[in-house]
């Protein structure tokens, strides 16, 4: 009794192995970032993280589009749109994605639409199951009609597969690392004779 239990149990941990979807490492680009929201925060499996177009001085006009390639060709359905979790800026209304098996030559969208919600993570299926290397994700429109787009996190929809980016350098086009935080200025340790005089002195010289 005991060992066909146990039996069970293996046979459910090795199907649930089975089931675990492969990350596979991709390489998206925007066509445009802000500095600190690099196209890869898109791809990075978390939802606090995000891409985002400039704004403001340094804001561009719509269309804005990531573009990924999977490193090859993979039968994909859809995508799935994770709205940024902090506010509605960026937020995308209108949106196309066009695929290319070469990154050069795009054809007519494969599928082209609105978002229904304003919040929250929505999902679009493609009309047909395709295969591609290359997909360009556009966003033609924001909400509430201004110029930006954010995206917490686009996923492409493939069966067993899941795309993540690396975010350890800055993927997109226009971003550069954000610049080191300075380091804290170390004061003496006043729990020392040494440190004390030292602090004293540091403090008499700004009398
Ligand atoms: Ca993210």
């Amino acid at each position: 009794m005991v060992a066909v239990r146990l039996g069970s149990l293996m046979l459910l941990a090795a199907l649930s192995l089975c089931a675990a979807p492969r990350t596979v490492t991709v390489n998206v680009t925007a066509d445009i970032a802000a500095k600190g929201y690099a196209a890869a925060n898109a791809l990075d499996g978390d939802p606090t993280t995000m891409w985002h177009t400039p704004w403001g001085a340094a804001e561009t006009k719509l269309p804005h589009e990531l573009t990924i390639d999977l490193g090859a060709e993979v039968a994909l359905t859809g995508f799935r749109y994770q709205r940024r979790l902090d506010g509605a800026n960026g937020c995308v209304g209108e949106y196309a994605v066009m695929v290319s098996p070469d990154g050069t030559t795009w054809g007519e969208p494969v599928v082209q639409g609105t978002f229904a919600q304003k919040s929250g993570a929505e999902t679009s299926t493609f009309p047909q199951p395709l295969t591609a290397r290359f997909v360009r994700w556009q966003a033609l429109s924001e909400i509430n009609g201004r110029p930006w787009t954010s995206v917490a996190e686009l996923e492409l929809l493939a069966d067993g597969v899941l795309f993540r980016a690396p975010t350890a350098l800055d993927a997109s086009h226009h971003g550069t690392p954000e610049p080191p935080i300075p380091r804290k200025r170390q004061g003496p340790d006043t729990s020392t004779l040494a440190g004390a005089m030292e602090m004293a002195r540091i403090t008499l010289a700004f009398v």
